[in-house]
Parts: C-alpha cells; sequence; structure tokens
C-alpha cells in the first residue's frame, strides 16, 4: 500500500512540475497577457516536506507536514534563472520563505530542498511574509519583510493583536543570510509592505513604506510612504513622506502598498502597488501601476487611473478570496517584464508585458477622474475621437470596429 501510494504522489508531483504553461489565448488587454496555470502552488513543494517517507515510522504515507499555500514572492533574476522566494505557508499558519527557480521563469519551477532558514533578531518573529528582493547597487541582494509579533500591549485573552514591522536580511546567493535590526520608523507605529530602492538617494539608503496606525488599520496615515535611512545595519527613517496617498472612492480607497522594487526605466521608476477598497462581500485587492521621477523616486510623474490586473476566474477564490499581491517581478534581457502575483493568498500567478508597454499605460491612461460625471466625461472623450476617426476611414478593418 506504501509503495503504490508513493508511487502515485511522485507520478502526480512529476506531471504538476513539469507541466509546460502557455500563454491564455483566450484573455488578452494589449497590455500584459496571463499564463493559464499559477506559476508555483502548495502542490509543487517537494513530497519530502510534507510526508515522512520511511515506511516504518508512517506506514499509511500520511501528510505530516501540509503546506496550505504558495503566494506572494519575491523575484529576481540570478545567472540568468528566475529565482523566486514564495511565502509558504503551512497547515500551521506559520509562512516561511523558500526559494523556487526556472530557467525561463514561465514553469518547470523546482523549490530548492530547504527553505530559507532566515536568522532571527533578538527579538523572535512570530511570522514573516512578502518578501522584497532588491539588488541594491552596495552589492549586497536584501530580503525586505514583514515581521509579525503579538502585540506586548494586548490585553489578557486578547490572542489576536499583533505588530508589523519592516523586517531586513541581506545574501549574495540566496543561501546564506544575514538578519538586519528591523527598520525603525519613528513616526510610524507600524509598518507592512516596505520596500527597499535599488539604489542610493542623497547618498542614503531610500525605503517606500507603509506607515499603519494598527495591525490592520492604516488609520489616520497610510499610502506608500518614502524614507531615507543613513545606514542599512541599524536602519532609522525619521520622517516619511507621502508618495501615493489613498483616495476615497478609489481602487486604494482603505489602503495600498507598494509592490516589488521599482522598475528603473529611460522615462522613470515603474511601480506596481496593490489597492485595497471595501466591499459587501469584503476586502478587495488590486494591482496598479505608477512612475515616479529618476532623480526624485518619491516624485510621482505618471499615475493611470484604475488598476491594471484585478483577479480573475479561479485567482478569485483562495484563503484570503478576492486578492491579488504582487511583491515581485523580473525584466529580462531583452526588456519583457514577468510580473508574479499571489491570488487570494494561495497561489503565485505569472503575466508577461514589456516596458514598452507599461510605460505606454502609464502616461496615456487617463487619471483616476474621481468623479461619476468626470469619469463619463473621459468615456465619452475616447468615444468621439474614435468616431470621428471610423467616420473618415477608409480602412476596410478599422471600419469593421463600429458594430
Ligand atoms: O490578505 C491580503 C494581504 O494582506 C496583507 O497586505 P496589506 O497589509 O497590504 O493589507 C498581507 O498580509 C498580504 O500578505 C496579504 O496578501
Amino acid at each position: 500500500m506504501f509503495e503504490q501510494r508513493l508511487r502515485q504522489l511522485v507520478t502526480a508531483h512529476k506531471t504538476l512540475l513539469e507541466r509546460p504553461n502557455q500563454i491564455d489565448p483566450n484573455w488578452s488587454n494589449g497590455l500584459f497577457d496571463r499564463y493559464r496555470y499559477p506559476a508555483l502552488t502548495a502542490a509543487h513543494t517537494p513530497l519530502f516536506w510534507r510526508y515522512d517517507l520511511n515506511p516504518q515510522t508512517n506506514p499509511y504515507l500520511i501528510e505530516r507536514l501540509g503546506i496550505n499555500g504558495a503566494f506572494n514572492t519575491g523575484a529576481i533574476l540570478l545567472n540568468g534563472r528566475v529565482h523566486l522566494v514564495a511565502r509558504v505557508e503551512g497547515y500551521d499558519r506559520k509562512s516561511f520563505f523558500a526559494v523556487a527557480e526556472s530557467a525561463n521563469g514561465i514553469d518547470n519551477f523546482h523549490f530548492w530542498d530547504y527553505p530559507v532558514l532566515l536568522p532571527e533578531t533578538d527579538d523572535p518573529d512570530t511570522n514573516v511574509y512578502d518578501m522584497r528582493l532588491t539588488q541594491h547597487e552596495d552589492g549586497w541582494i536584501y530580503g525586505v519583510f514583514c515581521t509579525e509579533r503579538k502585540d506586548p500591549n494586548a490585553p489578557a485573552g486578547d490572542t489576536s493583536s499583533a505588530t508589523a514591522q519592516g523586517g531586513i536580511a541581506r545574501t549574495r546567493d540566496l543561501k546564506t543570510w544575514e538578519r538586519l535590526p528591523d527598520l525603525k520608523t519613528l513616526r510610524s507605529p507600524q509598518q507592512r509592505n516596505v520596500v527597499l530602492h535599488p539604489e542610493f538617494v542623497k547618498g542614503k539608503y531610500a525605503f517606500y513604506t507603509r506607515p499603519q496606525d494598527g495591525f490592520i488599520e492604516t488609520g489616520g496615515g497610510g499610502g506608500i510612504g518614502f524614507g531615507l535611512a543613513d545606514r542599512i545595519d541599524g536602519a532609522v527613517i525619521d520622517e516619511e513622506v507621502i508618495v501615493d496617498a489613498k483616495v476615497y472612492h478609489t481602487i486604494k480607497e482603505v489602503k495600498n502598498g507598494d509592490g516589488p522594487p521599482p522598475i528603473k526605466t529611460a522615462q522613470g521608476w515603474l511601480h506596481i502597488g496593490h489597492g485595497v477598497r471595501n466591499t459587501a462581500a469584503g476586502l478587495r485587492y488590486v494591482l496598479y501601476a505608477f512612475l515616479t521621477d529618476l532623480k526624485d523616486p518619491h516624485k510621482v510623474i505618471a499615475a493611470p487611473g484604475g488598476y491594471f490586473i484585478a483577479p480573475e476566474g479561479e485567482e478569485r477564490v483562495g484563503d484570503v478570496s478576492n486578492v491579488v499581491f504582487c511583491n515581485g517581478a523580473v525584466v529580462r534581457p531583452d526588456g519583457t517584464i514577468l510580473i508574479y502575483y499571489g491570488s487570494s493568498d494561495t497561489r503565485i500567478h505569472v503575466a508577461v508585458t514589456t516596458v514598452e508597454k507599461m510605460l505606454d499605460y502609464v502616461f496615456n491612461t487617463p487619471p483616476d477622474a474621481l468623479r461619476s460625471a468626470a469619469s463619463v466625461q473621459q468615456r465619452a472623450g475616447l468615444i468621439q475621437r474614435n468616431l470621428e476617426l471610423l467616420a473618415g476611414t477608409k480602412d476596410a478593418v478599422l471600419k469593421t470596429a463600429r458594430i
């Protein structure tokens, strides 16, 4: 029985890992393509992470340490191969980081044998998640992530209150990690979605932050912040300026956060953030893009309205439904961008676009008009320009667009 079950498990696992992934031909919006299958799931984790494979101690081949999800991944191109540092969550609700590697960044992702053995500070983490990987110009690869601990001031009986801070670790090879003290932001009690900028700004380490009053609520503050620290080993930010605020009746009404480290383009730093709004069915997380100035990376120079990736199909369902969340992307030498996004705190997908398309998108998509009437005017303008074009055109294909 043991052997038969093991054979079945191995065959299913091998088939999943080797399954080729293709662009979904039934989905297109001109800006990016979605791939048909998730790039990484809980089921991609090695069997030897989950099962005791000794027939003497596990005669029924029971899954001893199950994996609940693999989502919200950092991403980096190293030695020509895509490396993801995924948020992996066990059945016990604890998240940890694990490296999965693929030659093309699309399929055939294989986890390394061991998860990341992340050193701790003197104040042990209860949970760690959502690592952003920054290849910094100082030569190190930094992993900046959320470290969560029980709130020391929680009253007796309160087993939920927690604190969130920006944890920092660095490595050269993703194998050996050095833990540095957590980021201190003097004016914000809590932080999540902290991202290290890849270059020095005014000779200092620059961080995008997400100041929060509490663990869940961003409260009076919120928005994507920006601050400078003199050093990385004991980084302290005295003052945070808000780069991109949360705004009433937009996709980022409740909160927002920056995603992967911004991508340097000829025309500015390209950011992919997540915006959160509330609905009767709970929070809805979508991805949006904006560009900041090359010299002043806290100054927004292009901000298209609305989202560019929202959860669709199976992406909409999972442990925390109606969520897409991105903390990793890689730019390949040919200018294509692979965007890795977690869906519903369960699995990881990959979408592909190009730097050129994203720049066209951020510069030429109108900003959020903020009111229904103004939004209708934007659309009416587009309709009018199109109808004039169609009325005057001799192009047979173009003419067919008026149906
Ligand atoms: O559950 C949705 C997301 O919630 C948190 O993100 P944020 O602080 O922006 O709301 C994080 O826990 C994230 O991992 C998670 O996907």
